[in-house]
């Protein structure tokens, strides 16, 4: 039965209401059933992810995985995530928890292009909030004129590129739907995009981070400042490189 209800009023009810009926049995029969839910619930989900990716920890190019690992235990409790990444970002939901209901603004659809802007109106509006946009490098390319944005207003946000010179997703499904392994168009190479440079260009401090030692300490340098800045993240292409 579906009841369309106020979650707090209704458990103040039913609560009571059930324990009113619970014999020993009963009791005995939830507490199994909670400890068999153990292992499956998020953190001990995110504890058996987290431990994969660590075993990455040492990869160059970064493991996207990696990245979102540090990035998740380095960011403040109050952090607010605005996510284009991608492929990048594929894990964050299993190594991030949301502590508020504001925590994380992401896709609604698979339309690219508003994450820069987005992460600027989300700082607009939640001033006291330090804000990091995590945007793939080829959805970056379809709104990076926001960086000048985020700099003239001197917008708190930590811009993170997931640099992977490449459209990602679209050559992983190429391979998994079609078994194309020819890509054409899905490059962003030759010549390489200069994202310190072309942050740079627009007002907004930048670097380059291909190690993973490195992220922690970027971000909490990125989100502490009152201004925007931007981490060009060196991560894996997916395919070798
Ligand atoms: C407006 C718009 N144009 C094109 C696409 C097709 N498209 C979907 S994902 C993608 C590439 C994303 O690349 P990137 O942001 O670098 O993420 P990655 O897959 O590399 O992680 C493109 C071009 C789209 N979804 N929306
Ligand atoms: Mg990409």
């Amino acid at each position: 039965m579906a009841l369309r209800t106020n979650v707090r009023e209704t458990l103040r009810v039913l609560v009571p209401a059930v324990r009113r009926l619970r014999t020993a049995a009963r009791a005995e029969e939830a507490a199994r059933r909670l400890s068999a839910l153990g292992p499956a619930n998020w953190s001990a989900q995110r504890a058996r992810l987290a431990s994969d990716a660590e075993k990455a920890a040492g990869a160059r190019p970064i493991d996207p995985r990696v990245l979102m690992l540090r990035i998740a235990d380095a960011l403040p409790e109050d952090a607010v995530v605005v996510d284009e990444g991608i492929t990048t970002t594929a894990s964050l939901h299993g190594l991030r928890a949301l502590r508020h209901a504001r925590a994380h603004f992401g896709m609604a659809s698979g339309g690219i292009g508003w994450g820069i802007a987005a992460a600027n109106g989300v700082s607009v509006a939640l001033p006291d909030r330090p804000v990091c946009a995590l945007i793939g490098d080829g959805s970056a390319m379809y709104g990076v004129q926001a960086l000048w944005t985020a700099a003239h207003y001197r917008l708190p946000v930590a811009f993170v590129i997931g640099n992977n010179r490449s459209y990602r997703i679209l050559k992983e499904r190429l391979v998994s739907m079609r078994g194309v392994e020819k890509h054409i168009g899905m490059d962003l190479r030759d010549p390489a995009i200069d994202w310190v440079g072309l942050a740079l260009a627009m007002g907004v401090p930048a670097r380059r981070v291909s190690d993973a030692a490195d992220i922690a300490p970027a971000i909490r340098e990125a989100t502490g400042r009152a201004g925007p800045s931007l981490i060009d993240a060196v991560v894996q292409d997916g395919f070798g490189e």
